[in-house]
């Protein structure tokens, strides 16, 4: 079973990064080096999560395992890679000496220490707003004859802008930088995780709801399975920075301690945290299923995900 949903995994990551080339900015002009660094972070690789979750809930709602039309792709795909371009920046801005300092992300050298900050500063922004360029393909792309409406696409674009922003992912980071090198409770580590890391898996499984055409309720539903999803694979983040290698993670480890962070192993202990992860796994399932849409690759990748090693 785990071999399978791995090889169907890695398929699905195959066709994400076919996708993304088709959409990654030409690297030209006088801003060329700028564009080689956006490129440079978006290439080095990546599970990848969030785009596949994007396309995976499309799918359970419309209840459709097989091919997608061209017809459908051509309006997912733009709100995929934007996704993933959203994603990456957070993660070079992360990476910068002003937040974590971290070298090393995804088994390669941070942007800032392959192309210096100045540059890593200016291609998490390049691909900030590239992301929501590339998202407004999805109109140009869009036509009568097709599944996906225009107002489920206005939805889609209004979750791309708030979910990231400063309600939502950038809004995590902020509290978190500025209560850096204080003892966090609970509650307020809750907090943080649900904005910093809940925030882009909520925005990619609804915005996957959302072209599918899902009302109100269900686009809830979908906000709570993500949300439990998110804050679950936070805390197996955690656990990961204590047990795993940097080897397998290609990010160094123990990161955390070295950046005075409270996480969920300091505050709960290793059992307890994967005892969290294992309810909030549950949870996030049963919120899918509550909608009675169709997609077992889906509910194992939430499982999977999960229970991650890297
Ligand atoms: C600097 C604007 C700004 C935001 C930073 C998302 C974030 C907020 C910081 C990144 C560091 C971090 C610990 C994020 C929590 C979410 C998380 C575990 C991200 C890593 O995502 P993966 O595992 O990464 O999907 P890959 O490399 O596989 O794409």
């Amino acid at each position: 079973m785990n071999q399978t949903i791995k090889e169907e995994i890695n398929k699905r990551v195959e066709k994400i990064n076919g996708i993304l080339e088709e959409y990654l900015p030409k690297e030209q002009g006088g801003q060329k080096i700028v564009l080689e660094a956006m490129n440079y972070s978006v290439r080095v690789g990546g599970k990848r999560i969030r785009p596949m979750l994007l396309e995976e809930t499309y799918r359970y709602f419309t209840k459709n395992t097989g091919e997608l039309s061209s017809e459908e792709m051509q309006v997912l795909a733009p709100f995929m890679v934007a996704m993933e371009m959203i994603h990456t920046y957070s993660l070079v801005h992360d990476d910068l000496p002003a937040m974590d300092g971290d070298e090393y992300r995804r088994g390669k050298l941070t942007t800032w220490k392959k192309y210096g900050e100045a540059v890593a500063v200016l291609a998490g922004d390049g691909l900030l707003n590239y992301a929501y360029e590339t998202a407004a393909k999805a109109w140009k792309n869009h036509t009568d004859s097709g599944k996906i409406t225009l107002s489920s696409i206005l939805k889609a674009y209004e979750l791309l802008t708030v979910k990231p922003g400063i309600s939502g992912m950038i809004g995590g980071q902020a509290i978190d930088v500025e209560n850096c090198g204080e003892e966090l409770t609970l509650a307020m580590l809750d907090h943080i995780n649900e904005l910093k890391t809940g925030a882009l898996m909520e925005a990619s499984m609804m915005i996957g709801a959302a072209l599918a055409g899902a009302d109100e309720e269900k686009l809830d539903l979908i906000l709570k399975s993500a949300s439990c999803l998110g804050m679950a694979f936070q805390i197996q983040d955690d656990i990961l920075d204590r047990t795993s290698t940097t080897e397998e993670l290609g990010k160094p480890v123990g990161s955390d301690e070295k950046n005075h962070k409270t996480t969920y192993v300091n505050l709960l202990g290793i059992e307890k945290a994967s005892g969290q992860v294992e309810k909030l796994s549950e949870k996030a399932i049963c919120y899918i299923k509550d909608c009675q849409g169709e997609n077992p690759f889906l509910l194992s990748l939430v499982e999977y995900l999960i229970h991650r090693k890297k």
